[in-house]
This record gives C-alpha cells, sequence and structure tokens, in this order.
C-alpha cells in the first residue's frame, strides 16, 4: 500500500497534538491539505508566523502536548524564529515543519546565495537552537525523522526539533511498508556512581543547620513537584521556587521563603545568603538570580546542584559547586523520599525566614494610598485575590513581567508563565491564544508593557476571531520603564527611544481594542480598582483594559548592580543589613 508523504506526515502529527500554528505560503499546501483532512486537529491560522510560533510555545507548557508549528521557507520561517528561541531557552517541547523548496532549486555550492525562490539555509540558521534539525529529501526517512524529532523534543531536557521539508517530497507517495522506523535509544545510567552521589547529598542535607532548596524548572519538566512538595512537608525543608516554578507553590506557605535575585523580594535573598546549603535542583542559576558577582553569592553555603544537562554543570564561570550531580531530578527525588531522617528542622532557622518575610512585605499599606495613577503593587496584590481556579497569568517582558513576579501570588491550582530567558516584547498576546486553546474553560490573563504591546498587536485578531476569554492589562506607563530605569542608572537619564520625549511614539490602545472589535476600557487610579477588575474577568469573551502606571514607577526592591543580593534599592541602613546577615 501507498501512502502520500503529507498524509503521513499529518497522521504522524495527529498523534502528539490537537492544533497546528501555521502560516500559509506555496510550500506547505500540501501539508495543510492533508492536516485539514484529519478532523481532529484545529489548524489555527496566525496573523503573521511570530505569532503562530509564541502560541506553540504556551500551547505546549500549558497542554503538556506538543506545540506544532507549519510554515513556509524564508519569510515565514524567519517570521517564527521568534518562538522557536523561547521554546529552545525554556526546554519547551516542539516540532517546526517548515516547506522548504522543490529538491531541484536547493543548491549544491554553499558560496551560491541562493537557487530556488526563497531557497534558505534554515537548519543552519537555527542550529544553535534547536536541539535536533535536518532536511528531508528522500522520501523513505519521513517516518523515521519526525518519530525521531518528536522522541528528541521530548526526552532528557526537552526542545524544540524541526523538520524542513521539500516541496515535491511532500507530493511523493511511498510504500508504507518501505518505511524506515526509528528506535528509540536508552541512555545507560551509571548507577553506582549516582547513588554515591545522592549519599553525598543526604549527608550534607543531614548536616546542614540552614538549608534550602532552590527548585527550577527541572523539577516541573521532571515532573517532581509533587513528590518534592511531601518531602519538603514531612522534613520542613525551606524552599525558594525559581520564576519557573513559581506558580506550583503556595507563597503563604511558611517553607515558601519567597523568590530571590536581582528583581525579588529582600526576604528571600537575605535568607538565601544566610544559608549554609543550597540544593539547586534543575535550576541553571543565571544572574538573574544570584547577581553580578558570582563570588557574592551565599558565599557560606556549600552547594550541591543536580541537573539533567552536563554542560549546565561544567558552567565553570559562575558559581564553585562543591557536588555536582548529572541526574534526572527524578531518580534523585526517588532517592530522598526514601531516607527517613533527611533533616531535623532547625526551629530558629525557620522563624528567622518568617520573619525576615514578615519584615519586608513587597506591598505596603501605604501604596494603596497614592492618588494618581494605579500603583502595580496594589494593582496584582488586588488581581491576585480575584483571580479564580484554574486560570493562567502570562506576564510579557520587562518591568510589569518584574512587577508581576513580585507582587502577584498564584495559587488555586492557576498557572503563571513567561518565556523567561528569551523573554520577547510581546511574547504574552500571542502566547495567549495558545493558553486559551489549550484551556478553554479558564480565563487568560495577559500582563503587558505598552511599549511591548505593539509588537503583536495583530493576534489581536485572532482573539477576536476565535472569541477567546483573553483578558489584556496593558500597564501603560508611557513608555519602555525598565529601560528607562537602567538609563537612569548607568547614563544619568539620556533616553533614547523609550518614551515620546526622546523619539518613541507608542498608540492610543483603546483605539486599537475598538478598531479590533474588543471591548476595552481604562483604569486610572485606585478609586473603583477592584469593582473594575472583577468586572473585566467576569467579561465574556477578549477584553482590554489599559491601565494608567506613573511614568516613572519603579520595580522595588531591587539589587544594587554587581553588588550582593542583600543590597537592594532603596538602600537599607548598614546595620539593619548586618542584623539580617548573622541570623
Ligand atoms: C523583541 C524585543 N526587543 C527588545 C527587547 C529589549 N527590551 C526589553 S524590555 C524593553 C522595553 C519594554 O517596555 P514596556 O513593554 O513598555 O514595559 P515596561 O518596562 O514599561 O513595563 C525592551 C526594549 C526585548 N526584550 N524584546
Amino acid at each position: 500500500m501507498k501512502i502520500k508523504i503529507s498524509d503521513l506526515l499529518a497522521s504522524k502529527i495527529s498523534k502528539v497534538t490537537d492544533f497546528v500554528f501555521s502560516g500559509q505560503g506555496g510550500f506547505v499546501i500540501h501539508i495543510l491539505d492533508s492536516i485539514k483532512k484529519i478532523k481532529k486537529i484545529k489548524i489555527i491560522p496566525g496573523q503573521s508566523e511570530q505569532g503562530c510560533s509564541l502560541a506553540a510555545d504556551a500551547y505546549s507548557r500549558t497542554s503538556g502536548k506538543l506545540g506544532v508549528v507549519i510554515t513556509t521557507s524564508g519569510p515565514g520561517m524567519i517570521n517564527a524564529l521568534q518562538g522557536l528561541a523561547c521554546s529552545y531557552y525554556d526546554s519547551i517541547p516542539a516540532l517546526y515543519i517548515v516547506g522548504a523548496p522543490v529538491t531541484a532549486g536547493l543548491k549544491n555550492n554553499k558560496n551560491l546565495r541562493q537557487l530556488g525562490f526563497q531557497e534558505m539555509e534554515v537548519k543552519d540558521i537555527v542550529k544553535s537552537f534547536t536541539k535536533y534539525a535536518t532536511r528531508i529529501t528522500d522520501p523513505n526517512k519521513l517516518s523515521y525523522e519526525i518519530d525521531k524529532a518528536v522522541h528528541i523534543a521530548r526526552t532528557g531536557r526537552p526542545g524544540p526539533c524541526l523538520i524542513d521539508l521539500t516541496y515535491n517530497i511532500q507530493r511523493k507517495k511511498v510504500l508504507t511498508k518501505k518505511k524506515e522506523i526509528y528506535k528509540k535509544k536508552k541512555k545507560k545510567e551509571d548507577s553506582n556512581q549516582l547513588q554515591s552521589n545522592f549519599k553525598k547529598a543526604c549527608e550534607l542535607i543531614k548536616n546542614s543547620k540552614k538549608p534550602i532548596f532552590i527548585i527550577g524548572s527541572g523539577a516541573k519538566i521532571s515532573g517532581s513537584v509533587k513528590e518534592l512538595k511531601k518531602i519538603i512537608n514531612k522534613f520542613q525543608i525551606p524552599y525558594v521556587p525559581t520564576w519557573a516554578t513559581f506558580d506550583c507553590f503556595d507563597s503563604n506557605d511558611k517553607l515558601n521563603i519567597g523568590s530571590m535575585g536581582v528583581y525579588a523580594t529582600r526576604y528571600g535573598n537575605f535568607s538565601v545568603q544566610n544559608s549554609d546549603l543550597l540544593v539547586i535542583l534543575g535550576s541553571r542559576m543565571g544572574a538573574p538570580l544570584i547577581g553580578g558577582n558570582a563570588a557574592f553569592f551565599a558565599p557560606n553555603a556549600k552547594k550541591i546542584q543536580i541537573d539533567i544537562d552536563p554542560y549546565e554543570l561544567k558552567e565553570e564561570n559562575k558559581l564553585k559547586i562543591n557536588l555536582k550531580i548529572n541526574s534526572d531530578l527524578k531518580f534523585f527525588i526517588e532517592h530522598l523520599k526514601k531516607e527517613r531522617n533527611l533533616w531535623k528542622a532547625n526551629k530558629l532557622w525557620l522563624s528567622r525566614i518568617c520573619y525576615l518575610k514578615n519584615k519586608y512585605p513587597i506591598v505596603t499599606k501605604d501604596y494603596y494610598l497614592q492618588k494618581n495613577f494605579v500603583d502595580p503593587y496594589v494593582f496584582f496584590n488586588e488581581l491576585s485575590k480575584l483571580t479564580k481556579k484554574n486560570d493562567i497569568i502570562i506576564p510579557d517582558a520587562s518591568a510589569n513581567l518584574v512587577w508581576a513576579y513580585q507582587a502577584y501570588s498564584p495559587s488555586k491550582n492557576q498557572k503563571m508563565f513567561t518565556a523567561l530567558n528569551h523573554s520577547p516584547m510581546g511574547y504574552s498576546v500571542a502566547a495567549a491564544i495558545g493558553a486559551s486553546l489549550a484551556s478553554l474553560k479558564s480565563n487568560v490573563i495577559a500582563i503587558i508593557g505598552d511599549g511591548s504591546m505593539p509588537m503583536n498587536v495583530q493576534e489581536l485578531e485572532n482573539i477576536k476571531s476565535l472569541n477567546l476569554p483573553i483578558k489584556i492589562f496593558i500597564m501603560n506607563n508611557k513608555g519602555y520603564g525598565m529601560i528607562k530605569q537602567t538609563i537612569d542608572t548607568w547614563t544619568k537619564g539620556n533616553y533614547v527611544g523609550c518614551d515620546p520625549s526622546s523619539g518613541l511614539s507608542l498608540p492610543d490602545n483603546l483605539k486599537i481594542g475598538k478598531s479590533y472589535g474588543i471591548k476595552s476600557i481604562e483604569i486610572v487610579d485606585h478609586n473603583n480598582l477592584k469593582s473594575n477588575i472583577k468586572k473585566i474577568l467576569k467579561h465574556k469573551g477578549p477584553i482590554i483594559c489599559d491601565v494608567k502606571i506613573k511614568p516613572n514607577q519603579q520595580m522595588i526592591p531591587k539589587v544594587k548592580s554587581g553588588r550582593p543580593l542583600y543590597d537592594m534599592l532603596p538602600k537599607l541602613d548598614d546595620k539593619e543589613i548586618e542584623a539580617n546577615l548573622n541570623g
């Protein structure tokens, strides 16, 4: 029996997803024709391939299924690079299918710029931010390559894979029997070495007086959060979720220290600086987490790092790690589960953390007294109280992202995520589409700056036409707030292209909403803040809310550039800092 290659591809795709996010183009018509015939899959055409790629990224994060993007070679592919990068840098599984020109239109000479129309060396372009990328010119290879790409995308440290499929091959028929079959390889673990390292880690935890578990995205990816919670609760071990696992833990849990890092909480940072043992679980400990100078980070703490990616452990120019364990976190958690006396709770240490948490709240009463504009910390505090079970919160890039992670408290099984490591402006609006399709009964709340809103504004058309329950809050501070704060620090307020006074013109958001046929309102100050948020969250279908923020609103607190995590602005008295560090 023979099968058309594009039909075979469509049938493979139907096994891994319910949605395909696609651009159109001459080189993908057969693929889209075949997919359309499969009723189970819904094709979501983006307004731009960038929108498709970001929606697919968020779909994968929300549904646990594969985000699939289909795009034509050349301009379509180039537009889709944004989402591909988001998925790669945050370890999100995704599958990209690119329609390439006919085989005869592919150049053989590398020095020739282009042979076929829209021909492009896609594999070379994406090499540094895909887990696997290949071009198929042999029809009998398709089945093998798709299975391989899907397997690689989902296993180990996940990430996006890409298949560049020539146009003439898509139309070909292959004998079903002749297909090459992909056999999954099992990675061998050196279990003796691992067990011995796990034992060493447990010894260090047992002997520690002030341990902290730092819980990174590896915990989510490996599906270890539930078991980890049980261990933490059983032994009363304090922990810091990174922003990647922020939504997995209740911020009111007394063991939850709160977030640490350059833009975080004073209590999280003081606690980490005071620790004598950090157990780093699936986190890369990047500069936003540990600060600009690694030598200043938790100098009195021994550090254990467990990571599935050996290259993260090899990264030598940052922290000095005392015990490196290259393993899937799942195996370490299984080991911890068997320990009877992992840690004897130190009440003094726990009460110290509690004390710091109470002493330095992020949202203070005086923020509520502001007369003009909305204070973003008050906004996120109130939003947390009003959102419902299973709601999904997607902050964008920049200051609004920091305000959200500092002041929003996820609870009620909510999800909160963004493209943390790549962080493109305009992520949230396009991502909201993928998240919403994966979870149609929940509100999806996109939080975005007025500067980032224009970057994927075109996707409002899809939000409207699909009538998705997406609530977009535009934090309107009349320009690029975070950039302005950085310029104030480094180049004495010499603003360039970041607000109207320095040449950046930004549109009227209410008019934009109206032109897309989406109800749009504004919140200008604290009067009726709660009732307005309530109204927006209750609204059926999409809605836009322009929230007026002071143009010079800062992110508070924030670590002073190059300084240790405890040295946050606004600056505390030296004596107060010292007292907090001697706990
Ligand atoms: C596509 C893209 N271009 C440039 C940047 C660099 N950048 C980061 S934040 C930012 C300004 C964002 O301003 P706005 O959305 O208004 O957010 P605010 O800081 O005011 O909350 C810029 C230019 C980026 N992250 N993504």
